[in-house]
């Protein structure tokens, strides 16, 4: 793991980074309890992923900046500003779900205050509009980068082509963040992605393309602030790739034992980065028994708090759960 000081972070961000990776795991945790006993309808899990996500997500600026987070992306958009309660009321199908009132998918983040724009169902369509909303910045003027992620397997898609040769061509301030964890479902890497790596496409578009474990949030830390410092001066996009492992199935619905290997499966949870953030921040005296007791403590009354709420808020009435997720209705024609 790369040290956290020669990534810029203080002992204190360092720190943050592990209350964040936590605060993912157990929320995560949770929701898939939830689903199991039959209270919501969807878990997600992004198990595997959270240093990647909170790593990068750290790079950028709170409401001020742009997000389009796909699915897998629990840890980014609680450090977008997401909170526990907002993800419980959509999980619940709550009308106070920032995300659209109730109607959406769970899982398909979006919040009006906090910029971060929900997505659709097919993966890679946020590329194309990430680098439309940079594009009106850039001619408006306005300093923002935008967080644009997805996995391996929306990399191949045509969106995702399109989006970055248009946003190279136009040096536009996005940063393409492929959370790769070798499957697409069922699909490994190895029959879906040509060539083996999405970074070394970024050559083609004359942009830059890094790969890198997706294990180490400092070193994914660095690499990403690196990228955002660079779109807002101007330098265009970046395309990085964070390797990850994905510890759960693809969502509750799905069986991975059927397609992955017992050993694959140990290997994955062996590099597990939670513990990992742990280990590190004990071995140079960052924290203690009781810190880590501490923030256990403090991570499950938020959690818990979130949960009691969603369960006692109403869902949508009547017309209100037939309205439209992403906007207000039309007007009625005169
Ligand atoms: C265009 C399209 N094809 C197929 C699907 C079904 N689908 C949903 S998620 C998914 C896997 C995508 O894998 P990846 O992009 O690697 O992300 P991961 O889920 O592994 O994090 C697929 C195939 C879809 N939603 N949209």
């Amino acid at each position: 793991m790369l040290d956290h000081r020669a990534a810029g972070l203080t002992d204190e961000q360092a720190l943050a980074i592990y209350r964040w990776m936590l605060l993912t795991r157990r929320l995560d945790e949770r929701l898939g309890v939830l689903q199991r006993s039959g209270a919501i309808p969807l878990a997600l899990s992004s198990r595997g992923h959270e240093a990647a996500q909170v790593g990068a997500a750290l790079a950028f600026a709170r409401g001020k900046d742009w997000w389009f987070p796909y699915y897998r992306d629990l840890g980014a958009v609680l450090v977008a500003g997401t909170t526990p309660l907002d993800v419980m009321l959509s999980s619940f199908g709550r009308a106070a779900d920032p995300s659209s009132g109730g109607r959406q998918t769970p899982y398909n983040w979006g919040d009006r205050r906090l910029n971060i724009v929900a997505r659709s169902a097919p993966v890679g369509v946020q590329i194309p509009q990430a680098v439309g909303v940079a594009q009106a910045a850039v001619r408006r003027g306005d300093p923002i980068v935008v967080y644009c992620s997805f996995g391996e397997g929306a990399a191949s898609q045509g969106d995702f082509h399109e989006g970055l040769n248009w946003a190279a061509l136009h040096r536009l301030p996005v940063i393409f963040f492929c959370q790769n964890n070798g499957w697409a479902i069922s699909v490994p890497l190895s029959r879906q992605v040509a060539g083996g790596s999405v970074a070394a496409r970024a050559a083609g578009y004359g942009i830059e393309g890094v790969s890198l474990d997706g294990t180490d949030p400092f070193a994914v830390h660095a690499a990403v602030r690196r990228a955002v410092v660079r779109a807002r001066a101007g330098g265009g996009p970046a395309l990085i790739e964070a390797r990850v492992h994905r510890l759960d199935p693809h969502t509750c619905d799905d069986n991975h034992a059927a397609y992955r290997t017992g050993a694959e499966l140990r290997a994955a949870r062996e590099a597990d980065p939670l513990p990992a953030v742990a280990d590190y921040l004990r071995r140079r005296g960052l924290l203690t028994d009781a810190a880590a007791a501490a923030v256990e403590r403090a991570v499950a009354a938020e959690i818990d708090a979130a949960e009691a709420a969603a369960r006692a808020a109403r869902p949508p009435a009547g017309e209100e759960a037939l309205g439209p997720v992403t906007a207000p209705p039309a007007p009625a024609p005169p």
